[in-house]
C-alpha cells in the first residue's frame, strides 16, 4: 500500500502537468478533492487467479451500465453520460473493478456531425470521488469546462464540432494516470459534412494489475486490449468485402504505450492523423499513434482470407491488442 505522502505528492505534480499541458484540470480543484480521488480504492475485483498480487484495496460496489443517450434537434445535440464504477471482462474469464463512463470500458463512442453543437451532461453516480470529462474535439477552456463534478452531481459541457477528427475523451481529475488507467476514456468521431461515420471503431488500452497505481507509473500492463478486453476479435473477427475500403477510427487512450497499428497483408492506403481532413499519408505499413491520439486508416483488401490487425510492438499485442479482419468475396 502506497502511503498518503507520495499519492499526494504523485498527484499535484501530476495536476500541475494537467493544467501545464491545457489538457484538463478543472477550476475547483483542490488539495482536498485532489486527496480524496487519489485515496479512494484504485479497484480491480480479484476474480481471476491470473490477477492477484498487487494492491490491496476495496473497491466501491459495482453499478449497472447506464447506456449513453443521445437526442438530436437539427445540429442541436444533446448527451447524458454518467461517472460510475463497473465490473468489466477485460479477458476471457477476468474481470476488472472499473472506473468508467456508462458503465462499460471504453465508453460509448461519441459520434457527431461537424458542426453540431453539443451540449453534454455528465452525472456522477460514483459515490466515492469526483470525475471529469475532458474532450479532445472541444476547443474550450478547460478550466471552466472540463471541470470536476462531484459525486450525485450533474456538470454540462458546451461546444461546438467544428473540426472533423477521431479524438479522445477521458476523465481528467487528478490523478488523471489512475482514472485514465481504471478504464475512464472513449473516442469521440467528428464526421466531416457529407462524409459517411468510419466503419469501424477501436480503441486501444492499457490494463495494470489489481488498477495499482505504482504499476500504471512504473510497472508494465498486464493487458495491452482493443476495444476493452483482449483478444476479443481473435474470437469475433471485424469482416470486409474484397475491394471495398473500410475506414477504422482508430484512438489510442494509453495511459502509456504507443500503438503501432498494422494490418498483416495490406497496407494503410489512406491515413489521416488525428482523423484530420487536411492530412493523408498514403500507403504506410504500420503507423503510430500516441496516447492521447487518434486516426483515421482506409483499408481496401485484395484478397479474399483472414487477416490480422495488431500493435506491430509484439510486446503489447502478445498482451491482447491483436485481432482479425475476415475478408470475403
Ligand atoms: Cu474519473
Amino acid at each position: 500500500m502506497v502511503n498518503l505522502g507520495k499519492w499526494q505528492v504523485f498527484s499535484l505534480a501530476i495536476a500541475a502537468v494537467a493544467v501545464l499541458a491545457g489538457c484538463g484540470g478543472g477550476a475547483g480543484q483542490t488539495t482536498s478533492n485532489t486527496v480524496q480521488a487519489t485515496t479512494m480504492p484504485a479497484g480491480m475485483a480479484v476474480q481471476n487467479q491470473a490477477n492477484q498480487g498487487g494492491g490491496t484495496q476495496t473497491a466501491a460496489p459495482n453499478q449497472a451500465p447506464v447506456p449513453m443517450r443521445v437526442s438530436r434537434d437539427g445540429n442541436r445535440v444533446t448527451i447524458d453520460m454518467t461517472a460510475q464504477q463497473t465490473d468489466v471482462q477485460i479477458a476471457s474469464g477476468v474481470t476488472y473493478h472499473a472506473w468508467t463512463f456508462d458503465g462499460t470500458v471504453p465508453g460509448p463512442v461519441i459520434t457527431l456531425q461537424q458542426g453540431d453543437e453539443v451540449t453534454l451532461n455528465l452525472h456522477n453516480l460514483d459515490t466515492t470521488m469526483p470525475h471529469s470529462i475532458d474532450l479532445h474535439a472541444a476547443l474550450v477552456a478547460p478550466d471552466k469546462t472540463f471541470v470536476e463534478v462531484m459525486p450525485g452531481e450533474t456538470k454540462t459541457v458546451h461546444f461546438t464540432a467544428n473540426l472533423p477528427g477521431v479524438y479522445m475523451y477521458h476523465c481528467a481529475t487528478p490523478p488523471m494516470l489512475l482514472h485514465i488507467g481504471n478504464g475512464m476514456y472513449g473516442a469521440i468521431v467528428v464526421v466531416p459534412k457529407g462524409q459517411p461515420a468510419p466503419t469501424y471503431t477501436i480503441v486501444q488500452s492499457e490494463f495494470y494489475q489489481n488498477g495499482d497505481y505504482n504499476q500504471m507509473l512504473n510497472g508494465k500492463p498486464e493487458y495491452v486490449v482493443f476495444n476493452g478486453k483482449a483478444n476479443q476479435y481473435l474470437d469475433h473477427p471485424l469482416t470486409a468485402k474484397v475491394g471495398q475500403p473500410v475506414y477504422i477510427a482508430f484512438v489510442n487512450a494509453g495511459p502509456n504505450l504507443f500503438s503501432a497499428f498494422h494490418i498483416v497483408g495490406t497496407v494503410l492506403s489512406d491515413v489521416m492523423p488525428s482523423g484530420s481532413v487536411n492530412t493523408h499519408l498514403y500507403n504506410l505499413q504500420t503507423y503510430t499513434v500516441a496516447p492521447g491520439d487518434g486516426a483515421l486508416f482506409k483499408v481496401t483488401f485484395d484478397q479474399p482470407g483472414t487477416y490480422s490487425m495488431v500493435t506491430h510492438a509484439m510486446a503489447d499485442a502478445s498482451k491482447g491488442a491483436m485481432g482479425k479482419i475476415v475478408v470475403t468475396p
